[in-house]
């Protein structure tokens, strides 16, 4: 496997950084998780551009242009001969010594990108769904650190995941300050609601998905009414229909929340249409690329 690392494609054995880097060191830094279907990356620019706002948003300048960074996700995965994979893109700020100061890292980022084969949910949760568990954690508030800003440091969420498989769950929900549904360790939450489609809105504790934007896209254009509203667990525990959305879940459903039975308890009609037409658009609407 070849690894992007500062311009240069090394092997995975090779890939290393300095353990005074401060994305190892603080967590200082900033990623995306990005995926490629049969050679069409995904919503290659929009997870550039959050890519960029992240960085922006933590005073990290970012030495490569936005087109730069798209040929060089692009170069890995043909260096790779990947035509399907699961692409991570890590800017750090690079090597310093060990203060918090970012000035001591002279501006030397360090820019990673890995492609790998894709790890999934098993197929059989697809088929039946899922059963989550809210966990004691809540997602970070907005005036500390934004969850819109993917930073390198993801303890909020490991956290989260720690707590729900101590439960025995694969997936946690979390709840913002105010106690309102915020999302899930690594996905966005959806329910169904007399036909009608609410996920939670992005300010507060719930990062903007480029999947949960794309399925509202699909909704809206299969004439499903679709609202960005505060929800409330009462409300998932009495939705017709629930799942997640993420770059590595693409669309799962979820059957129980907090040992609620949401709906009959099966994977719901609407989440079953958003589904085939999650597929489709992954084939259409991404950056081409030629092995
Ligand atoms: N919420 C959070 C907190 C996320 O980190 C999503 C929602 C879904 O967003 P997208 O843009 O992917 O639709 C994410 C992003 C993994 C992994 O390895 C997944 C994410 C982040 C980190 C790791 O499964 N998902």
């Amino acid at each position: 496997m070849k690894i992007y690392l500062n311009g240069k494609f090394v092997e995975k054995e090779d890939a290393k950084v300095s353990v005074f880097d401060h994305g190892f060191l603080y967590g200082d830094g900033v990623f995306e998780g990005i995926r490629a279907y049969d050679c069409l990356v995904f919503k290659l620019k929009e997870h550039i551009t959050r890519f960029f706002e992240s960085a922006h948003s933590i005073m990290l300048p970012i030495k490569l242009s936005k087109e730069k960074m798209i040929e060089a996700v692009t170069s890995t995965l043909k260096a790779n001969g990947l035509k399907d994979a699961y692409i991570r893109l890590i800017v750090s700020r690079g090597e310093g010594d060990l203060g918090l100061d970012p000035r001591k890292c002279k501006g030397n980022e360090t820019i990673v990108i890995i492609t790998d084969r894709i790890a999934l949910y098993p197929e059989k949760l697809y088929r039946e769904g899922m059963a989550i568990i809210t966990v004691p954690t809540i997602r970070n508030i907005p005036e500390a650190l934004n969850p819109q800003i993917k930073s390198l440091n993801y303890l909020n969420n490991i956290l989260a995941k720690i707590e729900a498989v101590n439960c025995g769950y694969e997936e946690a929900l979390m709840l913002d300050h105010l106690g309102y549904v915020a999302e899930c360790t690594g996905d966005n939450i959806f329910v169904v609601e007399n036909g009608e489609l609410y996920t939670p809105p992005q300010c507060m504790g719930t990062l903007r998905g480029i999947t949960r934007d794309a399925v509202l896209a699909i909704a809206r254009k299969s004439k499903i009414p679709t609202h960005e509203h505060v929800l409330t667990r009462h409300e998932l525990y009495n939705s017709q229909e629930c799942f997640l959305t993420g770059t590595a879940a693409e669309i799962i459903p979820v059957v129980k929340v907090d040992g609620r039975k949401i709906g009959d308890s099966t994977p719901g009609k609407i989440t079953k249409l958003l589904r085939q037409e999650f597929k489709k658009l992954t084939k259409t609407d991404g950056v081409k690329y030629s092995l």
